[in-house]
């Protein structure tokens, strides 16, 4: 299905939804990188706190990573920063946009002239199969961030088994958010600054410009709240009035308080998600946490 065709059937269904890939337009990811330095958003510096402390343990737990696959590597920071303590000699930067990717590998390769990179433009939340030029040789797959959240429990097992076969008898490391009290969490999807709001709305902007239609961000508020029972975030634009949606080919209305889904972001804990991995093949999981509890990273053999 072509993208165009992909948004407009999403937007159609009832409730309506957009897949959250669609926030990451230039702009999307500059808010998303605002996010990040939100102090109510503890998900990327907590991270990067454990990458720090734990990063000897989890080489060790590795092994020789000569090529590291980096799944969603936008400005390749965060697998730049285990380049030395994982000796990594080939280094795979994969994305959706190939275009943005570029400017980041010129960038890294100048500092980093001794490894070899390569990018590849690739969309895998539909199917994770890495081109041949990535070679054979076992590989660590690294997919921090905890944006295996956004997959619901069923696609996250499925895309773990993909993970696996791909990492050629090699290895997995990958962030994972977990379960914590509420109101941190809501916190972190609704703060007060409304910068997470902008990220929601801004996706309308590009929807506005990928698939033709006429959204007129006025109209729509930012909604964002746990859902214990799926254990998730749900991130939702919400009609604050009856209005019209009009695209070349069709239109749908949307009544006073009706929402259109845009993210999942699910929280785990941890011993559900190194089962998940188990079930997934993957063998001996390992993982390093804050000491809060809030957030891990898990190593584990294919
Ligand atoms: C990039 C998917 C990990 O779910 O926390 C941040 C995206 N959405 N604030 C997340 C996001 C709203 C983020 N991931």
């Amino acid at each position: 299905m072509s993208i165009r065709a992909e948004l407009l059937s999403g937007l159609s269904a009832s409730p309506a939804t957009i897949a959250p890939k669609y926030f990451y337009d230039a702009l999307g990811s500059r808010l998303f990188a605002a996010i990040t330095e939100l102090p109510e958003y503890y998900l990327t510096r907590t991270e990067a706190e454990i990458f720090a402390e734990h990063q000897n343990a989890m080489a060790a737990a590795l092994g020789l990573a000569a090529t590291l696959v980096d799944l969603g590597a936008g400005n390749c920071e965060k697998a730049a920063r285990l380049f030395s303590v994982l000796h990594v000699r080939r280094y795979v930067a994969v994305d959706i946009s190939l275009h943005y990717l570029r400017e980041s590998l010129e960038n890294l390769q100048q500092k980093h002239p001794a490894i070899e990179m390569l990018g590849v433009g690739l969309d895998f939340s539909r199917s994770l199969h890495l081109p041949a030029e990535v070679g054979t040789e076992p590989r660590t797959l690294f997919y921090p961030g905890s944006s295996i959240g956004n997959f619901t429990p069923d696609e996250a097992l499925a895309f773990l088994r993909q993970a696996n076969a791909e990492c050629c008898g090699g290895s997995l490391l990958i962030g994972v958010d977990l379960v914590k009290p509420v109101n941190v969490l809501e916190a972190a999807y609704d703060d007060p600054l409304g910068i997470t709001a902008a990220f929601n709305r801004n996706l309308l902007r590009h929807l506005n410009r990928l698939a033709g239609t006429d959204f007129d961000i006025a109209d729509w508020r930012h909604v964002a709240f746990f859902n214990g029972g799926e254990s998730r975030i749900e991130m939702h634009l919400q009609a604050l009035r009856d209005t019209t949606v009009s695209w070349a080919a069709g239109e749908r209305r949307f009544a006073a308080a009706e929402r259109i889904h845009t993210e999942n972001s699910y929280k785990w804990r941890s011993e559900d998600f190194a089962a998940l991995l188990e079930t997934a093949g993957f063998s001996r999981p390992r993982h390093w946490c804050d000491a809060r509890g809030w957030f891990a990273v898990f190593a584990a053999q294919a």
